[in-house]
């Protein structure tokens, strides 16, 4: 934004705070938000509907929400979403917490009651603000009409700073709709604090020279990067570390991206679920973790990392070093500061390291080749119904390099999570492992696909979640995008009757519905795929169809011993002496 951008077309004159809140928001050029009007921020959606800004009704407030956060996951800017009074407002929490934990740039509204009136038993109040505190990385309350510009000013560079995250401005309504005499100064943001990250900070010089040197040292070094790559746009960084020292990367479910799957550096997801990567963390004699929390799916509950292997952990957030894992060298900062000073820091004996690591670099393709070969039967499986894996394979081959897979909590995001591959590094994978909720899968899709309006996405998700969110098709129909949504119809929820299968002996609770026939008649396209021959030309359709959503009803397995990736941890009881990674 050049300074004759920034200062010109400014507003100025008496106005509405509902006026004011579009104004900077508008300068802030903020893309598509989402929101559920009502009486309390009514002057809001005027000024947005005079000044000619995109703002989508949603059918539940937590949609509006989760399609914010994924549209900021795409574009590392913060997505916006606003809900009225009370339930408008409560209905927010589950999708902001989504941001909170994942570390999403987003801005909601809140409206809240007239100040003349509250705690008079005003229709639809409640103590939202005390609700919502915890779900964001910072309320706001705006008490003042002329302090509107000010206070988002604030919630962008919250937002957007450090560890990235949602801010709620809760706005009364006489604040809304009262008025103030606003000056042309009024109107200003700091355009760094428009897009995550605002600003970046490198780690101590000391402590990256003793991380160098235990990297230096070690023959099997293994980086394991979370969703923080993404955050910081950290790739080059990632991939010039990885190349220049021979070190492979293994990722989480969000840090899937990270370099590109298909790279011959990336050994795939590890945790609960892996390919080859938790061996190869198993033999490791360091472990660089990444923008990584190193949570319970990453850990395999917290049986990860060995603790015997030495730990380099950089992340943003200070106190988020060694939370769950001790460590050897605690890196705070940047994830792409960071590792760009690791490179520097072994640049000298770089060629020294990839020739002492060729064997072992050698060994992954051996190690990938031989899991295929162990996949293969699932990966190519032609049994009716269609098996996950021969569906993740379609989804291999049917989207292109440039595509976004959204994946919803269920199976879909477990099984797309292991078995996916993206193809360039970047956002092409967005799974909601903030709060793991189900129902993110639509919504989330909507949001990245009006946030990549040219790019094929394709949104995944289970029965279950979709029938969370139906009333949303009629959203995505009404934005005219382009959406394939791809329902793993196991006329189940799945993941907890797989769990009930393995650990009760099974009492079900099972949901079965013909989503197509739905899905055609809210006026999107439907198509019902029972053999898993007719995949690609299913995929095919829903990838070709650009001006309204398309509904790809898959039938998998109802067999509740065979719907996990593989054995879930939680399962399996362990005894002393058992391996359990
Ligand atoms: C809002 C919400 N409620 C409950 C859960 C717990 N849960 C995790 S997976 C799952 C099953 C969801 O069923 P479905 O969407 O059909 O996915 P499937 O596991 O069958 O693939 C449930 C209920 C959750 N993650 N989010
Ligand atoms: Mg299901």
């Amino acid at each position: 934004m050049t300074e004759t951008e920034r200062t010109s077309n400014r507003p100025a004159g008496r106005m509405n705070g509902g006026r004011a809140l579009a104004e900077m928001l508008r300068l802030a050029r903020v893309g598509p938000m989402f929101g559920m009007g009502g009486f309390q921020l009514l002057p809001f959606y005027d000024a947005l509907s005079q000044l000619g800004m995109r703002h989508f009704l949603i059918n539940d407030e937590r949609c509006g929400a989760f399609a914010a956060e994924a549209y900021a996951r795409v574009t590392n800017r913060p997505g916006v979403c606003d809900g009225t009074l009370g339930p408008g407002a409560t209905n927010l929490v589950t999708g902001l917490i989504e941001a909170l934990n994942a570390g999403t740039p987003v801005i909601a509204l809140a409206g809240d009651t007239n100040r003349a009136h509250s705690w008079k038993n005003m229709t639809q109040e409640c103590r939202q603000a005390e609700i919502l505190r915890p779900a964001v990385k910072e309320l706001i309350r705006v008490e003042l009409t002329s302090r509107v510009p000010e206070l988002l000013r604030r919630a962008f560079a919250v937002a957007t700073s450090g560890r990235p995250g949602p801010v709620l401005l809760d706005v009364p309504e006489d604040v809304c709709h009262g008025e103030h005499d606003f000056a042309a100064e009024d109107f200003v943001i700091d355009p760094t604090t428009l897009s995550a990250p605002a600003r970046r900070i490198r780690p101590d010089r000391a402590d990256i020279a003793r991380a160098a040197a235990l990297i230096a040292g070690a023959k099997r070094p293994l980086i394991l990067a979370g969703g923080g790559i993404h955050l910081s746009a950290g790739y080059e960084a990632l991939l010039a570390l990885a190349e220049a020292q021979s070190i492979p990367v293994a990722h989480t479910m969000s840090g899937k991206g990270g370099i590109a799957c298909t790279h011959p550096l990336s050994v795939g997801l590890f945790g609960r679920y892996s390919r080859i990567a938790n061996e190869l963390i198993e033999a490791s004699d360091c472990l660089l973790v990444v923008g990584c929390k190193l949570g319970e799916i990453a850990t395999k509950r917290y049986a990860l990392p060995p603790g015997s292997v030495p730990l380099v952990h950089l992340d943003i957030l200070a106190e988020e070093i060694g939370r769950c894992s001790p460590v050897t060298v605690a890196l705070w900062g940047d994830a792409r500061a960071g590792l760009e000073d690791l490179t520097e820091a072994l640049a000298d004996d770089a060629r020294q390291a990839r020739a002492a690591r060729a064997d072992y670099i050698g060994e992954i393709p051996a190690r990938m080749t031989s899991w295929r070969q162990e996949a293969a039967p699932r990966l190519d499986s032609g049994e009716r119904p269609v098996h996950m894996a021969r569906l993740c394979r379609e989804l291999n081959s049917a989207l292109p390099t440039n595509s976004i897979l959204v994946a919803d909590g269920g199976f879909a995001g477990h099984w797309t999570g292991l078995l996916y591959d993206t193809k360039s590094p970047g956002r092409h994978f967005i799974p909601d492992r903030g709060l793991a909720s189900i129902g993110y899968g639509l919504p989330g899709g909507i949001g990245a696909a009006l946030a990549a309006p040219q790019t094929p996405v394709v949104a995944i998700t289970g029965d279950g979640g979709f029938n969370m969110m139906l009333g949303e098709l009629e959203t995505a129909r009404r934005t005219g995008i382009g959406l394939t949504i791809v329902v793993v119809n196991n006329a189940a929820s799945g993941y907890v009757k797989a769990l009930q299968h393995a650990m009760f002996r099974g009492r079900y609770q099972s949901s079965d519905l013909d989503y197509a026939a739905i899905a055609r008649a809210m006026g999107c396209g439907g198509v019902r795929v029972e053999d898993p021959d007719r995949l690609a030309s299913a995929l095919g359709e829903g990838l070709a169809e650009r001006s309204r959503p398309t509904v790809l009803d898959i039938v998998v397995t109802r067999d509740p011993a065979r719907m996990l990736p593989a054995v879930d941890n939680r399962t399996v009881e362990i005894r002393q002496g058992d391996r359990v990674a």
